[in-house]
């Protein structure tokens, strides 16, 4: 009943039964992994399992040589688990499913008594398909307090995603203090009450709303994230999706106005102005993030950039012919390109929305497919790195159903059998295309999330599919996945998630 589906079970005869007798050994690299199985089996079942150079009844933590960094094996008898692994990610990835052969009971955060930690015997042998398992969480639309992001965190680890997109800035909010620039969470991590209804096209939500994440903040997220073995990418969007920006430091905006932080949703006409001056400030920018997110991919957007603003102005103009740009999206790739060769200066690689195909990328991009799979078609072809979330299966803002009950019926229905069928290789590629497939992530922009429950509401179970589309290999078949979803509903359960149920009283009734 594990999820995501291992390489292999094999069911033995027998129980494994945590008790008071039972310790934890590990290899040295593998006790932070250890301490943390520990602080997490405390709780409920209230148990020390104390660490130890070795013991008789021992969950013990190894190193196997044959083994990628991320591979496991679990093996549980009567006698003991054993969980050999080839580094501290797969170490802790096999004692997530440990804990999923125990009773759901064992995801509780305070004692819970009457219930015997009995876990059957088993032999699993489990490594990922892809190196890249995502979630994009927008924070910039409604701000995710940090404890939130830390539980999401933790929910993201049980179902084995590494990879943290945190979208931190959009016209609606900028959520990350920058110590050279003030302003941007001061003045542009907050928004008005605004009347309702101005345009159909895109609404708000009227109310005010704001927040942000001080340095430590962050900090904070990026360690609790790493010790779960989950990178948190960051991405500062640019040049469109940036009135927050403009609200804070109106000269980054084009023609001199003076507009608010966005307090409507939708595609957004003011955009960054083109002048060195605007590259060196989010080159400063850019600095700050690299300096708090140590992770290899740094995001800047580049999606829904219109380009009326930059035709209608004459020093855009202007600096289009000194440039010799031909064309308004060029400079687009033109700024993208300035920033970009700063964050590879640093060592790090780019990770832009495949409205970047629409002209030059520079080499290394990391380009995530949002419309569709063709994005990923392109930029495999064209030798760039992919990651697929195409919006048509893995976007967990649109609808769950075609109910008309369902809360805020975005775009078109997605459901949990949608998101199980996600396939991140798009057909047509090369072996060597297919390889540049780093993997896919689920997309969570939360126009109409406005809490963290929300978030849960939208994000599972069909988190729960994605999950398995990017760690299981072999064939997948939806009925069998959701005889294992069900059992692990009662985990969420334990956990606290408030996941949409297929039946029942919904949450807003
Ligand atoms: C498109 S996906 C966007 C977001 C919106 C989302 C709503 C992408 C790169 N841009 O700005 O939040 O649709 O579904």
């Amino acid at each position: 009943m594990l999820l995501p589906r291992p390489t292999s079970v094999r069911t033995d005869d027998g129980v494994f039964l945590l008790d008071a007798s039972t310790a934890i050994t590990a290899a040295p690299e593998l006790r932070p992994t250890a301490r943390w199985l520990q602080s997490v089996l405390r709780p409920s079942t209230g148990l020390d399992l104390p660490l130890l150079p070795e013991a008789r009844h021992t969950i013990d933590l190894r190193t196997g040589s044959d083994l990628g960094p991320e591979a496991y094996r679990l093996r549980t008898t009567a006698d003991g688990v054993v969980i050999e692994a080839g580094g501290p990610a797969g170490a802790f990835y096999g004692c997530q499913s440990l804990l999923q052969l125990l009773p759901a009971e064992v995801y509780r955060r305070s004692e819970v008594t009457g219930v015997r930690w009995a876990a059957p015997a088993v032999c699993v042998e489990d490594a990922p398909r892809f190196a890249w398992r995502g979630t994009m969480l927008d924070v910039a639309r409604h701000f995710m307090p940090k404890h939130d992001v830390l539980r999401f965190l933790d929910l993201m680890a049980m179902h084995r995603l590494n990879t943290l997109h945190l979208h931190l800035t959009d016209d609606q909010g900028w959520r990350v203090e920058i110590l050279r620039r003030p302003r941007l969470t001061e003045v542009g991590a907050w928004r008005r009450e605004s009347p309702l209804g101005a345009s159909p096209d895109a609404p708000g939500d009227g109310r005010p709303h704001g927040g942000y994440y001080t340095q430590d903040d962050i900090r904070e997220i990026v360690a609790y994230a790493a010790r779960r073995h989950i990178t948190v990418v960051p991405e500062i969007d640019v040049p469109g999706h940036s009135q927050a920006a403009i609200a804070a430091y109106p000269e980054l905006g084009v023609g001199g106005g003076q507009p608010e932080a966005w307090t409507r949703w939708g595609v957004n006409s003011h955009v960054l102005n083109m002048e060195e001056s605007t590259v060196d400030f989010y080159r400063d920018v850019l600095d700050e993030i690299m300096d708090l997110f140590p992770g290899p991919v740094v995001g800047v957007g580049g999606d829904e950039c219109p380009t009326t603003e930059w035709s209608q102005d004459p020093r855009t103009q202007e600096l289009m012919r000194e440039r010799g740009l031909r064309h308004e999206n060029e400079l687009r790739s033109w700024f993208v390109r300035r920033l970009g060769s700063h964050v590879t200066s640093r060592g790090r690689r780019l990770l832009g929305w495949d409205d970047l195909l629409e002209d030059e990328v520079p080499e290394g991009t990391v380009v995530a497919s949002w419309r569709g799979m063709t994005g990923a078609v392109t930029a495999a072809r064209r030798g760039l790195q992919v990651i697929a979330c195409p919006d048509d299966q893995v976007y967990l803002d649109y609808r769950q159903s075609d109910r008309s009950d369902e809360p805020i019926p975005v775009a078109v229905p997605i459901t949990v059998e949608t998101a199980y069928g996600f396939e991140p290789v798009p057909p047509g590629l090369t072996d060597e295309q297919r390889a540049h497939v780093l993997g896919g992530q689920a997309n969570i922009w939360t126009e109409h999330m406005d809490s963290p429950r929300t978030v849960d509401y939208f994000a599972f179970p069909r988190l729960c599919a994605v999950a398995e589309s990017l760690w299981s290999t072999g064939e997948r078949r939806y009925e069998e996945f959701r005889v294992r979803l069900d059992h692990h509903l009662a985990r969420l359960d334990a956990v606290g998630v408030e996941y949409r149920r297929e039946a029942g009283p919904l949450p807003w009734q």
